[in-house]
């Protein structure tokens, strides 16, 4: 048979694990079995994300920020890239908690539901609920204390000090940039293999993921009384999805009214890149396309376009932040637990810099939504829940988090002066030359 796409495994095991449970339900035993034979695969396969979590924080960062050595070289147009793409992802988190809390897809949990998943999911919400009261009684600049930790081998000990992790792999790479050359190539080239490895151990998590969607989703069917539980998940995506159309409409608005190009124009041009992040959710894996599309028919000069597509495909991923940002709140709403306004605020600083730390890879958003979780003191366990539907979200994220990229870089080409006409003139010409 020929080799199915991951993507499309990982959507055969929701459905199979849907009705395994629908079938095993049937028999008395049904609901034992799964919880004793099969929702250990789900947790062993959830385990392996939050494993994987600091290494690649560590990996990714402190690679993406060494590689930002050139930045000087073109101060000018990194600097305003780095700018753009930051405004970008705050916009993008923030239109992510606007939405989840005025659909407040978690709140339509029943109490029964609740009480029965906190229950099965999260041994003691308590320390939780500590996390979230220390931080109501903290004061307004408790989070940029906790920012820089003690002991990075203690902070990296848990992924609730993700913010901890970044800022030292940020600072580290900084230091990297510093000293002479010679003397950081050992250090550099050594970061950059342990990236590739790390890149390689989520790509072998991945592997597993049709697997684990299928143990999570039985779980999930035997344990939540009724199917308000797969109301709310319904209502999430439906959260995650508006808030990523909404994300490629503010690019049209900001393509037009900065470098007076049609979003008809803008959309056409990228539409293959587009269609290529839907099917692979890797960022990495659609750069090349998106680099010609961007340069022969959206009129980024290669200049341009090389240099600020690889830092977008590192460090800039909207569709991934606003993803964060939803799917942290509504863990928290389904567990029953209410954000105070700056939790929700520093979850616009976690989700930015998680984004900024997730690499270009299938599944890099879920694996940092561990540490967004970790500094909001929201229960790990949810990630179980949200799995179930993580995959067709992230190939809908990665469209956004490319069509990102796209959009900034015509936008800096315009501000340098380096947006042109298009090689191509548009999709007919391209393919009726062939
Ligand atoms: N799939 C990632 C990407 O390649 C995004 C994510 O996992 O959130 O952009």
């Amino acid at each position: 048979m020929k080799k199915l796409a991951l993507h499309w495994k990982i959507l055969l095991g929701m459905v199979f694990g849907v009705v395994f449970a629908l079938i095993m339900t049937n028999f008395s035993f049904g609901k034992e079995f799964i919880q004793d034979w099969i929702k250990p695969f789900g947790k062993i396969f959830i385990n392996s994300l939050k494993l994987i979590a600091i290494p690649l924080i560590l990996a990714a960062l402190i690679k993406g920020v060494s590689d930002l050595k050139d930045i000087s070289k073109l101060s000018k147009m990194g600097g305003r890239t780095i700018v753009i793409y930051i405004f970008t992802t705050v916009l993008a988190v923030s239109i992510g908690l606007l939405l989840v809390n005025v659909v407040k897809p978690g709140n339509s949990i029943s109490e029964e539901t609740r009480t029965e998943m906190v229950k099965n999911y999260s041994s003691n919400t308590t320390k939780y609920k500590e996390t979230a009261k220390k931080q109501k009684e903290s004061g307004p600049l408790q989070a940029l204390e906790d920012l820089v930790p003690q002991n990075i081998f203690a902070a990296a000990t848990s992924n609730r000090n993700m913010l901890q992790v970044i800022f030292f792999a940020v600072f580290f790479g900084i230091g990297l940039i510093l000293i002479p050359e010679e003397k950081g190539k050992t250090v550099k080239n050594f970061f950059d293999g342990f990236n590739e490895v790390i890149l390689k151990m989520v790509d072998l998590i991945m592997l597993a993921a049709p697997y684990g969607v299928f143990a999570l989703l039985a779980a999930l069917v035997v344990e939540s009384p009724s199917l308000d539980l797969f109301k709310a998940l319904g209502w999430y995506a439906l959260t995650v999805v508006f808030g990523l159309i909404l994300m490629i409409v503010v690019y049209n608005i900001l393509v037009f009214l900065l470098t007076r190009k049609k979003p008809s124009f803008f959309m056409k041009g990228i539409s293959p890149a587009q269609l290529l992040a839907f099917s692979t959710s890797s960022s990495a894996a659609t750069l090349p396309v998106t680099l010609e599309r961007v340069t022969e028919h959206l009129g980024v000069e290669e200049e341009v376009a090389s240099f600020v597509l690889p830092i977008g495909a590192t460090i800039n991923m909207d569709g991934t932040s606003l993803y964060q940002a939803v799917a942290a709140v509504f863990i928290a709403q389904a567990f029953g637990m209410d954000l105070t306004l700056g939790t929700q605020l520093g979850i616009i600083a976690t989700a930015t810099l998680a984004s900024i730390g997730s690499a270009a890879v299938p599944g890099a958003g879920m694996v940092m939504l561990v540490g967004v979780l970790g500094y909001a003191g929201i229960p790990e366990a949810g990630l179980a829940l949200i799995f179930a539907v993580d995959r067709p979200l992230d190939m809908c994220r990665t469209v956004v988090n490319v069509t990102g990229d796209a959009a900034v870089s015509m936008i800096v080409a315009k501000s340098v002066d380096k947006l042109g006409e298009p090689h191509v003139k548009d999709w007919d010409d391209n393919y009726s030359k062939k």
